[in-house]
C-alpha cells in the first residue's frame, strides 16, 4: 500500500478520534477560508481579521482551557494538531492563535483571580476581546530579565511607564498583558488598550509575517488598578511559563510549514519537464524531496511525544526548547530548499514556499531564539549556564 509521503510512519493512527477530528476541521478551515487569500493578504501586508469570529466559532481561541470559561477543553495534543494545520496556511495565523490563547488567556487563567478569569476568558474565546502580550523591549528581547518597564505603586493604583517592541497583535487588540518590573519582582498587568497614556504603534517594512500585525507599544504614565494586576504570580517565572506554553505550540506549527513547502516542490518536480524528464526523475531532487520526508517525520514524532509529555504533565521547558530548535530549524531548511525545486516560479507568492520561508525567519527568532534554545539544551546537558 503506497505511504503518504507527508506522515510517512502513519502518525496519525497514534491521534484519537477526537483529535483527527479537530486536525480535520482546522485542516478544512485552511483549505477553504486560508489558503485562497493569504498570497494576496502577504502581498499586502494585511492580517485577515475578518476570520477572527470563524477562528473563535471553531474553538481555537484558548482551546486548552476548561469549559466552565467558554473555552473547548481539549488536550495539547489537539492544541498542537490546530497550529500545525493554521501554520499550513501562514504563520501568522498561527501566530494570531499562539498569542490570544498560550500569551494572553493563558496567564489570565494561571495567573488570575476567579473574577479576572470570568471577566475575560469567555469574551476572549469568543474572539471579542483580543490580546497582545508585552515582554520584549526594544534594548533587547532575549535577556528579559532585564526589564525597563516599571509599575509603581500609586495607593490602589499602579502607574505603568516605559515601552515594548515586536508586539503580534498589537494595533488589533483590547487587551495587552504587560510584564514590568515591581519593587517586588516582575508582575503582569491586564491593561485595556484604550487606557489614557498607552500607545500601539504598528510596525511595517516588514519581510516577515506580512499577513500578521506586529507593533511598538509605549506606556506613558497608564494608570491601572490593582484589580488589573495578575496576583498569582511573581518574577520571570511569569512570563516564561506562558512562553512555555506557546513555544509548546510553535514546535507543531512549522511542521505544518514544511508539509506545505514539501508537497508543492514535490507535485512541481513530478511535472517540471527538463532534459526530457521531470525533475524529480533527477537523483539530486529525489535527495532533497526525500531528505525533506524524512526530517518531516523525525519533527511530527518529537511533537507528537511532547504533546503526550504535556498531556501527562511532565513536559519541561529543556524538551519543549530542543523540539523549537529542532522543528523551526527543519521547517525553515525544507522552505528554502524548497523555493530553490520551483526555481524562478519559487520567488513569488504563486507558490507558497517563499512565503513560509520569510514567515519563518520570524519563528526562528521568536518565543526564544534558536540560539537561547540551543543554549537551554547546552545548560541541561553539561549543567553549566552560558547566558
Ligand atoms: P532564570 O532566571 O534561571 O529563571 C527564572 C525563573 O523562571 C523559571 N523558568 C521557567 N518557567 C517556565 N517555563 C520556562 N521555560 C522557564 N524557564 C525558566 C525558572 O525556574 C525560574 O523560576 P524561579 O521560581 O526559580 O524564580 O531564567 P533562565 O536563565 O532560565 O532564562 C534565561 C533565558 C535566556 C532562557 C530566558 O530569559 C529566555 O527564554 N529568553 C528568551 C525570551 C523570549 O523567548 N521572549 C519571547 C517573547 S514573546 C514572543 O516572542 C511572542 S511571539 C508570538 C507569536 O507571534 O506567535
Ligand atoms: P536580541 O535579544 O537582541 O538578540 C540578537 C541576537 O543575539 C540573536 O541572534 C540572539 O540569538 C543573539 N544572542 C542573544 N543573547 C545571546 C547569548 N547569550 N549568546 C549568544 N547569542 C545571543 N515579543 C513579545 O514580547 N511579544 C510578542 O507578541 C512578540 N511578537 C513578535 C513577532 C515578530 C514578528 C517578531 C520578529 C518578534 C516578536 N517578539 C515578540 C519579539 C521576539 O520575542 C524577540 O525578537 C526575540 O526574543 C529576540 O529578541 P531581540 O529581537 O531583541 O534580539
Amino acid at each position: 500500500m503506497a505511504l503518504d509521503p507527508t506522515d510517512l510512519f502513519d502518525i496519525r493512527s497514534l491521534l484519537s478520534d477526537e483529535e483527527r477530528a479537530v486536525q480535520d476541521s482546522v485542516a478544512r478551515f485552511t483549505n477553504e477560508r486560508v489558503l485562497p487569500i493569504i498570497g494576496d493578504c502577504f502581498e499586502q501586508g494585511r492580517f485577515p481579521r475578518e476570520l477572527i469570529p470563524e477562528i473563535a466559532a471553531m474553538g481555537l481561541l484558548g482551546s486548552s482551557l476548561p469549559e466552565q470559561y467558554g473555552c473547548a477543553g481539549l488536550n495539547g495534543v489537539s492544541y498542537g494538531l490546530i497550529c500545525q494545520e493554521l501554520e499550513r496556511g501562514d504563520s501568522g495565523i498561527r501566530s494570531f492563535v499562539s498569542v490570544q490563547s498560550s500569551l494572553c488567556m493563558y496567564p489570565i487563567f494561571a495567573y488570575g483571580s476567579e473574577e479576572q478569569r470570568q471577566q475575560y476568558l469567555p469574551a476572549m474565546a469568543r474572539g471579542e476581546i483580543i490580546g497582545c502580550f508585552g515582554l520584549t523591549e526594544p534594548h533587547g528581547g532575549s535577556d528579559p530579565a532585564n526589564m525597563k518597564t516599571h509599575a509603581k505603586r500609586d495607593g490602589g493604583d499602579w502607574i505603568i511607564n516605559g515601552a515594548k517592541m515586536w508586539i503580534t497583535n498589537g494595533n488589533v487588540a483590547q487587551i495587552a498583558i504587560v510584564w514590568a518590573q515591581t519593587e517586588d519582582g516582575i508582575q503582569g498587568f491586564i491593561v485595556p488598550t484604550d487606557t489614557p497614556g498607552f500607545t500601539a504603534q504598528e510596525i511595517h517594512k516588514k519581510m516577515s509575517l506580512r499577513a500578521s500585525v506586529t507593533s511598538a507599544l509605549f506606556f506613558d504614565n497608564v494608570r491601572v488598578s490593582d484589580a488589573q494586576r495578575l496576583p498569582n504570580v511573581r518574577g520571570l517565572k511569569g512570563p516564561l511559563g506562558c512562553l512555555t506554553q506557546a513555544r509548546y505550540g510553535i514546535t507543531w506549527g512549522p511542521i505544518g510549514a514544511a508539509i506545505a513547502c514539501f508537497t508543492e516542490a514535490t507535485e512541481y518536480a513530478r511535472q517540471r519537464i527538463l532534459f526530457n524528464r521531470p525533475i524529480a526523475a533527477n537523483q539530486a531532487v529525489q535527495l532533497k524531496l526525500a531528505d525533506m520526508a524524512r526530517r518531516i517525520t523525525l519533527a511530527q514524532l518529537l511533537s507528537l511525544q511532547l504533546g503526550r509529555l504535556k498531556d501527562a504533565g511532565t513536559m519541561q521547558p529543556t524538551q519543549v526548547s530542543l523540539a523549537k530548535w529542532n522543528n523551526v530549524r527543519m521547517a525553515i531548511d525544507i522552505a528554502r530548499e524548497a523555493r530553490d525545486i520551483l526555481g524562478g516560479a519559487g520567488i513569488t507568492t504563486e507558490h507558497c514556499p517563499i512565503r513560509h520561508a520569510l514567515n519563518l525567519e520570524s519563528v526562528i527568532t521568536y518565543e526564544g531564539t534558536e540560539t537561547v534554545h540551543q543554549l537551554v539544551v547546552g545548560r541541561e546537558v553539561t549543567g553549566i549556564n552560558a547566558f
